[in-house]
Protein backbone atom coordinates (compact mmCIF):
# COMPACT_ATOMS: atom_id res chain seq x y z
CA UNK A 1 0.00 0.00 0.00
CA UNK A 2 1.14 3.52 -1.01
CA UNK A 3 0.81 6.21 1.84
CA UNK A 4 1.68 9.72 0.46
CA UNK A 5 1.22 12.17 3.44
CA UNK A 6 0.22 15.49 1.91
CA UNK A 7 -0.42 17.84 5.30
CA UNK A 8 0.37 16.91 8.75
CA UNK A 9 -1.96 14.56 9.92
CA UNK A 10 -3.43 13.94 6.31
CA UNK A 11 -2.83 10.19 4.67
CA UNK A 12 -3.87 9.85 1.37
CA UNK A 13 -4.09 5.93 -0.09
CA UNK A 14 -3.64 4.96 -3.53
CA UNK A 15 -4.85 2.26 -3.17
CA UNK A 16 -8.12 1.84 -1.17
CA UNK A 17 -11.80 1.48 -1.80
CA UNK A 18 -13.37 4.29 -1.00
CA UNK A 19 -16.87 4.43 0.37
CA UNK A 20 -19.02 7.55 -0.27
CA UNK A 21 -22.70 9.25 -1.13
CA UNK A 22 -23.86 9.36 -5.04
CA UNK A 23 -26.65 10.12 -7.13
CA UNK A 24 -27.02 6.63 -8.98
CA UNK A 25 -29.79 7.07 -11.69
CA UNK A 26 -31.02 3.36 -12.14
CA UNK A 27 -33.00 3.62 -15.23
CA UNK A 28 -34.21 5.91 -17.78
CA UNK A 29 -36.59 8.80 -16.20
CA UNK A 30 -35.72 8.30 -12.98
CA UNK A 31 -34.92 10.47 -9.86
CA UNK A 32 -31.36 10.68 -8.60
CA UNK A 33 -31.28 8.08 -5.42
CA UNK A 34 -28.21 8.77 -3.38
CA UNK A 35 -26.69 5.91 -2.45
CA UNK A 36 -23.74 4.97 -0.53
CA UNK A 37 -20.74 3.56 -3.52
CA UNK A 38 -17.79 1.72 -3.71
CA UNK A 39 -14.86 4.00 -5.66
CA UNK A 40 -11.98 1.84 -6.63
CA UNK A 41 -8.68 3.21 -6.83
CA UNK A 42 -6.99 4.83 -9.93
CA UNK A 43 -5.06 3.03 -12.30
CA UNK A 44 -2.28 3.50 -13.89
CA UNK A 45 -2.86 7.00 -15.89
CA UNK A 46 -5.83 7.60 -13.48
CA UNK A 47 -6.94 10.31 -11.08
CA UNK A 48 -9.17 10.15 -7.78
CA UNK A 49 -10.72 13.18 -7.14
CA UNK A 50 -12.79 14.60 -4.41
CA UNK A 51 -15.69 16.86 -5.79
CA UNK A 52 -16.04 19.94 -4.27
CA UNK A 53 -18.64 21.56 -5.75
CA UNK A 54 -20.64 20.67 -9.38
CA UNK A 55 -23.18 22.57 -11.40
CA UNK A 56 -26.20 20.90 -12.96
CA UNK A 57 -26.38 21.09 -17.32
CA UNK A 58 -29.05 20.55 -19.48
CA UNK A 59 -26.89 17.33 -21.00
CA UNK A 60 -27.42 15.71 -17.54
CA UNK A 61 -30.89 15.54 -18.15
CA UNK A 62 -30.37 14.46 -21.47
CA UNK A 63 -29.38 11.02 -19.74
CA UNK A 64 -32.28 11.42 -17.35
CA UNK A 65 -34.54 11.49 -20.67
CA UNK A 66 -32.51 9.09 -23.11
CA UNK A 67 -32.15 12.04 -25.59
CA UNK A 68 -28.75 10.88 -25.31
CA UNK A 69 -27.32 7.46 -25.02
CA UNK A 70 -26.08 6.59 -22.03
CA UNK A 71 -25.68 2.97 -20.10
CA UNK A 72 -27.34 2.35 -16.47
CA UNK A 73 -26.99 2.63 -13.56
CA UNK A 74 -25.07 5.63 -13.92
CA UNK A 75 -23.23 8.84 -11.74
CA UNK A 76 -23.99 11.68 -14.36
CA UNK A 77 -22.44 15.34 -13.74
CA UNK A 78 -20.00 16.54 -16.25
CA UNK A 79 -19.03 20.28 -14.71
CA UNK A 80 -17.29 20.54 -11.46
CA UNK A 81 -14.41 21.62 -8.79
CA UNK A 82 -12.49 18.76 -7.13
CA UNK A 83 -9.41 18.51 -5.21
CA UNK A 84 -7.18 15.11 -6.49
CA UNK A 85 -7.11 12.60 -3.36
CA UNK A 86 -4.76 10.28 -4.87
CA UNK A 87 -2.96 9.58 -8.80
CA UNK A 88 -2.42 6.23 -10.48
CA UNK A 89 1.28 5.18 -11.42
CA UNK A 90 3.09 7.27 -14.27
CA UNK A 91 0.31 10.48 -13.38
CA UNK A 92 2.45 13.41 -13.97
CA UNK A 93 0.34 16.59 -14.65
CA UNK A 94 -1.46 16.48 -11.30
CA UNK A 95 -0.84 15.42 -7.51
CA UNK A 96 -2.83 14.51 -4.42
CA UNK A 97 -4.11 18.08 -2.92
CA UNK A 98 -4.21 19.98 -6.48
CA UNK A 99 -7.43 21.79 -7.19
CA UNK A 100 -8.66 20.87 -10.35
CA UNK A 101 -11.25 20.72 -12.59
CA UNK A 102 -12.61 17.37 -14.60
CA UNK A 103 -12.94 17.75 -18.57
CA UNK A 104 -16.18 16.17 -19.80
CA UNK A 105 -13.87 16.85 -23.46
CA UNK A 106 -10.04 15.21 -22.38
CA UNK A 107 -7.16 16.47 -24.15
CA UNK A 108 -4.63 13.60 -24.77
CA UNK A 109 -2.30 15.80 -26.19
CA UNK A 110 -1.33 12.98 -29.03
CA UNK A 111 -4.45 12.92 -31.04
CA UNK A 112 -5.06 14.44 -34.49
CA UNK A 113 -7.43 17.21 -32.95
CA UNK A 114 -4.92 17.99 -30.02
CA UNK A 115 -1.94 18.05 -32.30
CA UNK A 116 -3.47 20.62 -34.42
CA UNK A 117 -3.73 24.24 -32.93
CA UNK A 118 -7.27 24.95 -34.27
CA UNK A 119 -8.36 21.44 -32.75
CA UNK A 120 -9.90 20.24 -29.71
CA UNK A 121 -12.37 17.29 -30.61
CA UNK A 122 -9.80 14.96 -28.37
CA UNK A 123 -10.35 10.92 -29.89
CA UNK A 124 -10.71 10.27 -25.71
CA UNK A 125 -13.86 11.54 -25.61
CA UNK A 126 -16.90 9.93 -24.66
CA UNK A 127 -19.06 10.54 -27.74
CA UNK A 128 -21.11 7.79 -28.00
CA UNK A 129 -21.74 7.02 -24.33
CA UNK A 130 -19.67 3.39 -23.16
CA UNK A 131 -19.84 5.16 -19.79
CA UNK A 132 -16.16 2.89 -18.99
CA UNK A 133 -12.68 3.68 -18.59
CA UNK A 134 -10.13 3.87 -20.88
CA UNK A 135 -9.65 -0.21 -19.85
CA UNK A 136 -13.10 -0.75 -20.46
CA UNK A 137 -14.18 -1.36 -16.72
CA UNK A 138 -15.96 0.81 -14.29
CA UNK A 139 -14.58 2.37 -11.09
CA UNK A 140 -17.71 2.48 -9.61
CA UNK A 141 -19.71 0.04 -8.14
CA UNK A 142 -23.22 0.09 -6.10
CA UNK A 143 -24.85 -2.71 -3.98
CA UNK A 144 -22.86 -5.74 -5.62
CA UNK A 145 -23.35 -4.33 -9.70
CA UNK A 146 -21.07 -1.77 -11.67
CA UNK A 147 -22.27 1.66 -12.29
CA UNK A 148 -21.16 3.58 -15.31
CA UNK A 149 -19.19 6.46 -16.02
CA UNK A 150 -20.70 9.28 -17.91
CA UNK A 151 -18.66 11.91 -20.12
CA UNK A 152 -15.82 10.76 -18.81
CA UNK A 153 -16.49 12.66 -15.43
CA UNK A 154 -19.23 11.32 -13.05
CA UNK A 155 -19.07 14.28 -10.71
CA UNK A 156 -22.66 13.70 -9.07
CA UNK A 157 -20.64 11.54 -6.30
CA UNK A 158 -18.08 12.54 -3.79
CA UNK A 159 -15.24 10.70 -5.64
CA UNK A 160 -14.75 9.70 -8.79
CA UNK A 161 -12.09 8.35 -10.94
CA UNK A 162 -11.08 9.92 -14.21
CA UNK A 163 -7.91 9.39 -17.02
CA UNK A 164 -5.37 11.87 -16.67
CA UNK A 165 -6.59 13.17 -19.99
CA UNK A 166 -9.24 14.30 -18.40
CA UNK A 167 -8.60 16.91 -15.51
CA UNK A 168 -6.15 20.07 -15.15
CA UNK A 169 -4.90 21.81 -12.58
CA UNK A 170 -6.38 25.37 -11.18
CA UNK A 171 -5.30 28.43 -9.30
CA UNK A 172 -5.85 26.82 -5.21
CA UNK A 173 -6.91 30.38 -4.94
CA UNK A 174 -10.26 29.56 -6.82
CA UNK A 175 -13.76 29.55 -5.57
CA UNK A 176 -14.98 26.06 -5.94
CA UNK A 177 -18.26 26.53 -6.69
CA UNK A 178 -17.95 29.21 -8.77
CA UNK A 179 -15.43 28.00 -11.05
CA UNK A 180 -16.91 24.72 -11.89
CA UNK A 181 -19.00 26.20 -14.37
CA UNK A 182 -15.79 26.97 -16.61
CA UNK A 183 -16.01 23.07 -16.80
CA UNK A 184 -19.03 23.09 -18.90
CA UNK A 185 -21.75 25.99 -19.87
CA UNK A 186 -19.45 28.57 -19.23
CA UNK A 187 -16.56 28.23 -21.56
CA UNK A 188 -18.72 26.61 -23.88
CA UNK A 189 -20.25 30.04 -24.59
CA UNK A 190 -17.92 32.15 -23.97
CA UNK A 191 -15.26 30.07 -26.13
CA UNK A 192 -18.10 30.36 -29.41
CA UNK A 193 -17.60 34.57 -29.31
CA UNK A 194 -13.70 34.40 -27.85
CA UNK A 195 -11.84 31.40 -29.40
CA UNK A 196 -14.21 30.10 -32.48
CA UNK A 197 -15.48 32.90 -33.60
CA UNK A 198 -13.08 35.48 -32.78
CA UNK A 199 -15.04 38.22 -32.42
CA UNK A 200 -13.41 41.65 -33.13
CA UNK A 201 -14.01 44.72 -31.53
CA UNK A 202 -16.13 47.46 -33.19
CA UNK A 203 -18.10 44.86 -34.26
CA UNK A 204 -21.96 43.43 -34.37
CA UNK A 205 -22.99 40.60 -33.11
CA UNK A 206 -26.71 38.62 -32.53
CA UNK A 207 -27.21 35.95 -30.15
CA UNK A 208 -29.79 33.68 -30.77
CA UNK A 209 -31.34 32.02 -27.88
CA UNK A 210 -30.46 33.37 -23.90
CA UNK A 211 -30.11 30.22 -22.03
CA UNK A 212 -26.67 29.71 -19.51
CA UNK A 213 -25.04 29.55 -22.65
CA UNK A 214 -26.25 32.17 -24.72
CA UNK A 215 -25.47 34.30 -21.85
CA UNK A 216 -22.31 32.94 -21.68
CA UNK A 217 -21.86 33.88 -25.45
CA UNK A 218 -22.96 37.67 -24.83
CA UNK A 219 -19.96 37.74 -21.98
CA UNK A 220 -17.37 36.13 -24.91
CA UNK A 221 -18.57 39.01 -27.18
CA UNK A 222 -18.51 41.72 -24.68
CA UNK A 223 -15.16 40.46 -23.48
CA UNK A 224 -13.93 40.42 -27.32
CA UNK A 225 -14.69 44.67 -27.72
CA UNK A 226 -18.19 44.28 -30.00
CA UNK A 227 -20.52 47.19 -29.99
CA UNK A 228 -23.63 46.08 -30.77
CA UNK A 229 -24.88 42.85 -29.11
CA UNK A 230 -28.22 41.97 -29.73
CA UNK A 231 -30.02 38.91 -28.16
CA UNK A 232 -33.28 37.05 -29.31
CA UNK A 233 -35.31 35.12 -27.83
CA UNK A 234 -38.97 33.80 -27.99
CA UNK A 235 -39.50 34.33 -24.12
CA UNK A 236 -38.79 38.09 -23.01
CA UNK A 237 -38.24 37.51 -19.17
CA UNK A 238 -34.92 36.60 -20.31
CA UNK A 239 -33.79 39.67 -21.97
CA UNK A 240 -33.11 42.01 -18.44
CA UNK A 241 -30.60 39.18 -17.40
CA UNK A 242 -29.07 39.26 -20.78
CA UNK A 243 -28.63 43.17 -20.87
CA UNK A 244 -27.07 42.58 -17.47
CA UNK A 245 -23.86 40.37 -18.61
CA UNK A 246 -23.50 42.83 -21.75
CA UNK A 247 -26.57 42.74 -24.88
CA UNK A 248 -26.92 46.14 -26.10
CA UNK A 249 -30.96 45.13 -26.89
CA UNK A 250 -32.86 42.37 -27.19
CA UNK A 251 -35.72 41.36 -29.15
CA UNK A 252 -38.31 38.54 -29.99
CA UNK A 253 -39.07 37.15 -32.97
CA UNK A 254 -42.84 36.49 -31.92
CA UNK A 255 -42.72 40.82 -32.35
CA UNK A 256 -42.24 40.21 -36.57
CA UNK A 257 -43.81 39.23 -39.37
CA UNK A 258 -40.68 39.60 -41.47
CA UNK A 259 -37.55 36.95 -41.15
CA UNK A 260 -35.71 38.08 -38.59
CA UNK A 261 -32.40 38.04 -40.29
CA UNK A 262 -34.54 41.05 -42.45
CA UNK A 263 -34.88 42.87 -38.88
CA UNK A 264 -31.32 42.75 -37.97
CA UNK A 265 -30.19 43.74 -41.34
CA UNK A 266 -32.34 46.79 -40.70
CA UNK A 267 -31.73 47.78 -37.33
CA UNK A 268 -28.04 47.38 -38.16
CA UNK A 269 -27.55 49.05 -41.50
CA UNK A 270 -26.92 45.21 -42.91
CA UNK A 271 -23.43 44.86 -40.46
CA UNK A 272 -24.16 41.80 -38.22
CA UNK A 273 -20.29 40.59 -38.54
CA UNK A 274 -21.03 37.42 -36.04
CA UNK A 275 -24.37 35.29 -35.53
CA UNK A 276 -24.52 32.54 -32.51
CA UNK A 277 -27.10 29.67 -32.38
CA UNK A 278 -27.48 28.20 -28.65
CA UNK A 279 -30.94 26.90 -29.07
CA UNK A 280 -30.23 24.05 -30.52
CA UNK A 281 -32.71 23.80 -33.15
CA UNK A 282 -32.25 23.50 -37.32
CA UNK A 283 -34.75 26.47 -38.08
CA UNK A 284 -32.63 28.92 -35.39
CA UNK A 285 -29.44 27.92 -37.42
CA UNK A 286 -30.43 28.59 -40.63
CA UNK A 287 -31.83 31.58 -39.33
CA UNK A 288 -28.83 32.73 -37.55
CA UNK A 289 -26.64 31.73 -40.64
CA UNK A 290 -29.29 33.72 -42.83
CA UNK A 291 -28.53 37.16 -40.47
CA UNK A 292 -24.95 37.23 -40.16
CA UNK A 293 -23.42 39.78 -43.17
CA UNK A 294 -23.59 37.94 -46.24
CA UNK A 295 -19.95 38.56 -47.75
CA UNK A 296 -17.81 38.62 -44.46
CA UNK A 297 -20.14 37.25 -42.10
CA UNK A 298 -19.25 34.09 -39.62
CA UNK A 299 -22.03 32.37 -37.88
CA UNK A 300 -21.20 29.76 -34.94
CA UNK A 301 -23.74 26.55 -34.00
CA UNK A 302 -23.63 26.19 -30.49
CA UNK A 303 -26.60 24.34 -29.62
CA UNK A 304 -26.56 20.78 -29.95
CA UNK A 305 -28.46 19.73 -33.29
CA UNK A 306 -31.24 17.19 -32.52
CA UNK A 307 -30.14 13.62 -33.48
CA UNK A 308 -31.08 11.98 -36.93
CA UNK A 309 -31.93 15.29 -38.04
CA UNK A 310 -30.82 17.17 -41.39
CA UNK A 311 -31.42 20.11 -42.63
CA UNK A 312 -31.37 21.71 -45.88
CA UNK A 313 -30.19 25.17 -46.74
CA UNK A 314 -29.95 27.37 -49.86
CA UNK A 315 -26.12 27.60 -51.03
CA UNK A 316 -26.04 30.69 -51.53
CA UNK A 317 -25.91 31.50 -47.81
CA UNK A 318 -22.40 30.31 -48.48
CA UNK A 319 -21.60 31.08 -51.85
CA UNK A 320 -21.74 34.64 -50.96
CA UNK A 321 -19.02 34.54 -48.23
CA UNK A 322 -20.25 33.79 -45.25
CA UNK A 323 -18.44 31.40 -43.02
CA UNK A 324 -20.61 28.92 -41.25
CA UNK A 325 -18.40 27.25 -37.95
CA UNK A 326 -19.57 25.02 -35.23
CA UNK A 327 -17.36 24.54 -32.29
CA UNK A 328 -17.35 21.80 -29.05
CA UNK A 329 -16.90 23.17 -25.57
CA UNK A 330 -16.19 26.56 -27.13
CA UNK A 331 -13.52 25.30 -29.34
CA UNK A 332 -10.65 25.46 -25.93
CA UNK A 333 -8.15 23.03 -25.45
CA UNK A 334 -9.94 21.60 -22.19
CA UNK A 335 -6.79 21.10 -19.72
CA UNK A 336 -4.90 24.23 -21.86
CA UNK A 337 -7.36 26.67 -21.33
CA UNK A 338 -9.21 26.01 -18.74
CA UNK A 339 -7.08 26.85 -15.88
CA UNK A 340 -6.02 30.12 -18.13
CA UNK A 341 -9.80 31.22 -17.87
CA UNK A 342 -9.66 30.28 -14.04
CA UNK A 343 -7.00 32.88 -13.70
CA UNK A 344 -8.89 35.35 -16.37
CA UNK A 345 -12.11 34.99 -13.64
CA UNK A 346 -10.22 35.60 -10.42
CA UNK A 347 -8.59 38.61 -12.80
CA UNK A 348 -12.21 39.54 -12.77
CA UNK A 349 -12.27 38.89 -16.87
CA UNK A 350 -15.77 37.96 -16.72
CA UNK A 351 -18.28 37.39 -13.84
CA UNK A 352 -19.34 34.35 -13.17
CA UNK A 353 -22.44 35.01 -10.34
CA UNK A 354 -24.88 36.30 -13.21
CA UNK A 355 -25.27 32.73 -14.40
CA UNK A 356 -25.88 30.97 -11.01
CA UNK A 357 -28.86 31.49 -9.85
CA UNK A 358 -29.60 28.80 -7.17
CA UNK A 359 -26.96 26.42 -4.84
CA UNK A 360 -27.94 23.64 -3.33
CA UNK A 361 -26.98 20.84 -1.03
CA UNK A 362 -26.29 17.25 -2.73
CA UNK A 363 -29.06 15.73 -1.23
CA UNK A 364 -30.96 18.04 -2.98
CA UNK A 365 -30.04 17.22 -6.22
CA UNK A 366 -33.64 16.35 -7.69
CA UNK A 367 -35.22 20.01 -6.46
CA UNK A 368 -32.09 21.06 -8.75
CA UNK A 369 -33.49 19.18 -11.70
CA UNK A 370 -36.84 20.19 -11.12
CA UNK A 371 -35.56 24.01 -11.17
CA UNK A 372 -33.83 23.08 -14.69
CA UNK A 373 -37.04 21.17 -16.29
CA UNK A 374 -39.36 24.30 -15.32
CA UNK A 375 -37.30 26.62 -16.83
CA UNK A 376 -36.47 28.45 -13.29
CA UNK A 377 -32.96 28.13 -13.29
CA UNK A 378 -29.87 29.02 -15.24
CA UNK A 379 -27.62 27.54 -13.21
CA UNK A 380 -27.56 25.59 -10.49
CA UNK A 381 -24.72 24.68 -7.93
CA UNK A 382 -24.72 21.78 -5.74
CA UNK A 383 -22.25 21.97 -2.86
CA UNK A 384 -21.05 18.12 -1.85
N1 LIG B 1 -35.71 31.45 -31.10
C1 LIG B 1 -35.06 32.10 -30.11
N2 LIG B 1 -34.89 31.58 -28.87
C2 LIG B 1 -35.41 30.38 -28.63
C3 LIG B 1 -36.12 29.65 -29.61
C4 LIG B 1 -36.26 30.24 -30.89
N3 LIG B 1 -36.89 29.60 -31.87
N4 LIG B 1 -36.54 28.47 -29.05
C5 LIG B 1 -36.10 28.47 -27.79
N5 LIG B 1 -35.43 29.61 -27.52
C6 LIG B 1 -34.75 30.02 -26.29
C7 LIG B 1 -35.43 29.56 -25.03
O1 LIG B 1 -36.48 30.43 -24.65
C8 LIG B 1 -34.28 29.61 -24.02
O2 LIG B 1 -34.18 30.85 -23.38
C9 LIG B 1 -33.02 29.40 -24.89
O3 LIG B 1 -33.47 29.40 -26.25
C10 LIG B 1 -32.32 28.06 -24.60
O4 LIG B 1 -31.79 28.11 -23.35
P1 LIG B 1 -31.77 26.90 -22.27
O5 LIG B 1 -31.81 27.51 -20.92
O6 LIG B 1 -32.80 25.91 -22.64
O7 LIG B 1 -30.39 26.20 -22.49
P2 LIG B 1 -28.85 26.47 -22.26
O8 LIG B 1 -28.44 27.87 -22.60
O9 LIG B 1 -28.44 26.00 -20.92
O10 LIG B 1 -28.24 25.48 -23.37
C11 LIG B 1 -28.76 25.48 -24.63
C12 LIG B 1 -27.89 24.70 -25.60
C13 LIG B 1 -28.64 24.59 -26.91
C14 LIG B 1 -26.63 25.50 -25.83
C15 LIG B 1 -27.55 23.29 -25.04
O11 LIG B 1 -28.69 22.52 -24.91
C16 LIG B 1 -26.54 22.62 -25.92
O12 LIG B 1 -26.86 22.09 -26.95
N6 LIG B 1 -25.24 22.73 -25.53
C17 LIG B 1 -24.10 22.56 -26.39
C18 LIG B 1 -23.74 21.15 -26.61
C19 LIG B 1 -22.43 20.84 -26.00
O13 LIG B 1 -21.44 21.51 -26.19
N7 LIG B 1 -22.46 19.80 -25.18
C20 LIG B 1 -21.34 19.38 -24.45
C21 LIG B 1 -21.50 19.35 -22.98
S1 LIG B 1 -22.91 19.92 -22.33
ZN1 LIG C 1 -22.64 20.46 -20.06
ZN1 LIG D 1 -6.52 13.97 -27.97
Amino acid sequence: MIFLFVSPGVIISSDIVIKCKAAVLWGLKQPFSIEEVEVAPPKACEVRIKILATGICRTDEHAISGAMTTKFPVIVGHEATGVVESIGEGVTSVKPGDKVIPLFLPQCGKCSSCINPNGNLCVKADVTGKGVLSDGTTRFTCKGKPVYHFMNTSTFSEYTVVDESSVTKIDANAPPEKVCLIGCGFSTGYGAAMKTAKVTPGSTCAVFGLGGVGLSVIMGCKSAGASRIIGIDLNKSKFEKAKAVGATECISPKDYTKPISEVLSEMTDNSVGYTFEVVGRLETMIDALASCHLSYGTSVVVGAPPSSKMLTYDPMLLFTGRTWKGCVFGGWKSKDDVPKLVSDFLAKKFDLDQLITHVLHFKDINEGFELLSQGKSIRSVILM
